[in-house]
């Protein structure tokens, strides 16, 4: 049967680092997942179907990958879509911490296994929060995010 695999997060908005992760990880399964995580407690700068348009544009040249969306537990989703494994960007020490636990309770959870991929250097300073703050006072975000994203990104920045 195929092999799926799942990459959830925020993505608000998709990085050069969350882009470097799918691309390597779309590499290694027949069919990867990336899911949108729906918090209601947290708005965010993009809303869902902005976040989910920016990947669908800069994972077009990837068959395998198909982009969506999903509520509550990130175990529920991978067993409603056959997926058997997780796989996270770690970028240092201080993601592993937290890291390491939700791999270790969704494995209780569900038995969904948890890969590790060491974020390529370039990126290891890398968050979507850093590259808005970034953008909200004008600075250079080219080679941080892909060039639509940054498109955006200065649309809404100017025109608030
Ligand atoms: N380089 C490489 N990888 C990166 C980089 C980078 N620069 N930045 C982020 N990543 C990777 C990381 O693996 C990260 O986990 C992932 O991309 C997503 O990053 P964000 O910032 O978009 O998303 P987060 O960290 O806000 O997403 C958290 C999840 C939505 C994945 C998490 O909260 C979750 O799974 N929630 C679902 C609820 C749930 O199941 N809870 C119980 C868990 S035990």
């Amino acid at each position: 049967s195929a092999r799926r695999a799942l990459c959830p997060g925020s993505f608000d908005p998709v990085t050069n680092g969350h882009l470097d992760i799918i691309n390597r990880a779309a590499k290694l399964y027949d069919e990867l997942f990336v899911a949108v995580f729906v918090n209601p407690s947290k708005a965010g700068l993009f809303s869902l179907d902005e976040r989910m348009e920016m990947l669908a544009e800069v994972t077009g040249h990837l068959p395998n990958v198909s982009v969506t969306s999903f509520q509550g537990l990130t175990v529920d989703f991978c067993r409603t879509h056959g997926v058997g494994i997780i796989v996270k960007g770690v970028r240092a020490v201080s993601d592993f911490d937290y890291e390491l636990q939700m791999a270790q309770m969704n494995y209780g959870l569900e038995g969904v296994e948890t890969l590790f991929m060491p974020t390529n250097p370039l990126y290891s300073f890398l968050s979507s929060s850093l590259v808005k703050d970034v953008a909200k006072w004008g600075g250079d975000i080219d080679g941080h995010v892909p060039a639509p994203v940054a498109a955006r990104l200065v649309a809404r920045m100017g025109g608030e």
